[in-house]
C-alpha cells in the first residue's frame, strides 16, 4: 500500500506479522500459499530481576501465554494448519492435555475446518476447555489419559482422511522452532541455558532444532544447554521407562509415553544440559513466586522451568531463558486454590478502613 499512513517500518511491522510470513524463509512455505494465522509468535522475553538474584543469574521468561490462544501451542498450529489447508484437509483432530485442543480449535475456526480434539475426561483446565468449545471444537472427553488419546488419533487418521496436527507432525516442530529464533534475536546471540517443561517431547525438540540452525549458519550464536524439567508423578524421560499412570498438578504435562522422546533426550544430552523432575510442591511454588514477585502469571506447568531452575540450577550459566509455556488464566481454578481467600466488606468507609489500616 503506499497511501500514507498506512506504511510500517521496522519493529512495528514485525509485531502485526504472523510467524509464518516473519519466518518464511526458515519454514516449509512459499510465497503463495494458504497462511492461516493469528499473528501468533513475536513474544516478550520479559527479564526478572527477583529470579537472576535468587539463581545467581541473569534469567529471562519467554513468556508465551502471550500467544493469541495463550500459549505456544499456536506456533506449532499455524504451520500444521496452514499445510493442511493446503493439502485439501477439511479436518483436523489432535489429542491434548488442553492448549493444543484450545489452539486447534481456534486454527480450524480460522481456517473455516471441521476441528476434532480428544481430551482426558475432567483432566484439562477450565479456561482450556472453555477455548475449544467457544471455537467451536468437536471435543470428546476420552475416558482416558493423554497418551490413550494420542494412540487413538494415530489410529483414526490411518483410516479416516482427518488431518493429524499433534506434535509428531513435523509442521508443528518448524513453528514452534521459531522461538529460538526470537530468544537469539532478542539476547543478541548469546545464552548459555534453556529451562523448558517437558511433556509430549516436542517443544524442546524445536528449541534445540531452531537454535541449531542458526548456530550451523554462524557458528557466533550460542548453542545453549538445554534442561528439560518433568513433574515427578510424569517423569518418563527422568526414569528412563513409560509413566503407565501420570499423575500432576501440572495438567498440561501429566503425559506418561512422551512421542519425541528419542529427539528430547539427544537435545539434552546432545547439548550438554540435564532432563530432571520436580514435585508438585516445588512447581506450584514456582508457580506463586513468578506471579507475586516477577508480576508474571503463568500456569502451572509452566512454572515447571523455573521450579527447575531453583531445585536444580544450570551449572555454571550466566544467562538463563525459562520458558513460560502457557498463560495463568488458563487455569483458573488452580490459581484460586493457591490463593488467599478474597476479603469481604461491607460498603461503608470504616469497613473498608477497618480492613485497610486495622
Ligand atoms: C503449558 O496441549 O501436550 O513437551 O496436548 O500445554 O511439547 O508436549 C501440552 C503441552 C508445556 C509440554 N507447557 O510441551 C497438549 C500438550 C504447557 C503445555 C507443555 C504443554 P511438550
Amino acid at each position: 500500500m503506499d497511501q500514507p499512513g498506512h506504511r510500517l517500518t521496522g519493529s512495528d511491522s514485525i509485531r502485526r506479522m504472523g510467524l509464518i510470513e516473519r519466518y518464511m524463509d526458515r519454514l516449509p512455505f512459499e510465497p503463495g500459499d494458504p497462511i492461516v494465522s493469528l499473528n501468533e509468535g513475536s513474544t516478550p522475553l520479559i527479564a526478572a530481576p527477583r529470579l537472576s538474584e535468587r539463581v545467581g543469574a541473569e534469567v529471562f521468561l519467554k513468556f508465551e501465554g502471550l500467544n493469541p490462544t495463550g500459549s505456544f501451542k499456536d506456533r506449532g498450529m499455524t504451520c500444521a494448519v496452514s499445510a493442511a489447508v493446503r493439502d485439501g484437509a477439511d479436518a483436523v483432530i489432535c489429542a491434548s492435555t488442553g492448549n493444543t485442543a484450545a489452539s486447534l480449535a481456534a486454527y480450524a475456526a480460522r481456517a473455516g475446518i471441521r476441528g476434532i480434539v480428544l481430551v482426558p475426561d475432567g483432566k484439562i483446565a477450565a479456561g482450556k476447555l472453555a477455548q475449544a468449545l467457544m471455537q467451536g471444537a468437536e471435543v470428546v472427553a476420552l475416558r482416558g489419559n493423554f497418551d490413550e488419546a494420542l494412540r487413538l488419533v494415530r489410529e483414526i487418521t490411518q483410516v479416516h482422511p482427518i488431518a493429524l496436527v499433534n506434535s509428531v507432525n513435523d509442521f508443528r516442530i518448524a513453528g514452534q522452532k521459531c522461538a529460538a529464533f526470537e530468544v537469539m534475536e532478542d539476547l543478541d546471540g548469546r545464552l548459555d541455558a534453556l529451562c523448558i517443561p517437558v511433556g509430549n517431547a516436542g517443544n524442546i525438540t524445536a528449541y534445540w532444532k531452531g537454535f541449531q540452525e542458526l548456530h550451523a549458519e554462524d557458528p557466533s550464536v550460542s548453542l545453549p544447554a538445554m534442561h528439560g524439567f518433568q513433574a515427578r508423578g510424569a517423569n518418563p524421560l527422568v526414569r528412563g521407562e513409560l509413566v503407565a499412570e501420570p499423575e500432576t498438578i501440572a495438567s498440561a504435562i501429566r503425559i506418561g509415553a512422551p512421542a519425541r522422546w528419542e529427539e528430547a533426550m539427544a537435545a539434552m544430552t546432545g547439548s550438554g544440559g540435564t532432563v530432571a523432575d520436580c514435585t508438585d510442591e516445588e512447581i506450584l511454588d514456582a508457580y506463586r513466586f513468578l506471579a507475586r514477585e516477577e508480576g508474571v502469571f503463568c500456569e502451572p506447568s509452566s512454572a515447571t522451568s523455573v521450579a527447575g531452575l531453583l531445585k536444580h540450577g544450570v551449572g555454571d550459566a550466566e544467562r538463563v531463558v525459562c520458558v513460560l509455556t502457557g498463560h495463568g488464566l488458563k487455569d483458573p481454578q488452580t490459581a484460586l486454590d493457591e490463593s488467599p481467600p478474597v476479603v469481604p466488606c461491607e460498603p461503608d468507609l470504616k469497613a473498608l478502613e477497618k480492613i485497610l489500616v486495622g
